[in-house]
């Protein structure tokens, strides 16, 4: 296992657009394990390859409580939006560190993704599950929760941001 770096937004390569899987091999469950330790270090509960700047369709959640419930997805795809009405959640993320804002997201989705044994799954996801892989499926086409807000409180976190050092 090991530790991956984590891009920080502004960072232009967080725009990139992923690239789908074709096979799930030896080096994608490498990335998936080096995702899965890099997420939990950084007390995380979702994370995309595009953040730690590997540009394909994956990524890695955990919303248990304790941790042990680390899921992949692989190609993941929203294939129906089940319930449209809006929800606001205040959404936080590995690449915008020390910053949570609303954002409103369809409330019941179902999804289709490949799992690591490289078979098809179709899930039904509802409240956090489904704020966060909204949320990790935009990573992959290269948008972030910031696009969501408006551009006064965008450009006051990347001044922020931008200050630091990564
Ligand atoms: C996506 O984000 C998510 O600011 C995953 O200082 C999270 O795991 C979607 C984190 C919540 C919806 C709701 C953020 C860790 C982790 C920080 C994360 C921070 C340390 C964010
Ligand atoms: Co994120």
């Amino acid at each position: 296992m090991a530790l991956l770096k984590i891009l920080t937004f502004p960072d232009p390569r967080l725009r990139t657009v992923a690239e789908p899987i074709q096979s799930v091999d030896e080096s994608i469950k490498k990335l998936a394990d080096d995702m899965l330790e890099t997420m939990y270090e950084g007390s995380g509960i979702g994370l995309a390859a595009t953040q730690v700047n590997e540009h394909k369709r994956i990524f890695v959640i955990d919303i248990s409580e304790d941790k042990t419930n680390p899921m992949v997805f692989i190609n993941p795809h929203i294939v129906e939006i089940i319930d449209p009405t809006k929800k606001s959640y205040s959404e936080g993320c590995l690449s915008i560190p020390g910053f949570y804002e609303e954002v409103e997201r369809p409330s019941k989705v179902k999804a289709s993704f490949i799992n690591l044994d490289g078979q098809k799954e179709y899930i039904e996801l509802e409240d956090l599950m489904a704020v966060v892989v909204q949320h990790e499926i935009d990573h992959l086409d290269g948008k972030l929760m910031v696009d969501f807000i408006s551009s006064v409180k965008r450009e006051m976190i990347r001044k922020k941001l931008s200050k630091k050092r990564s």
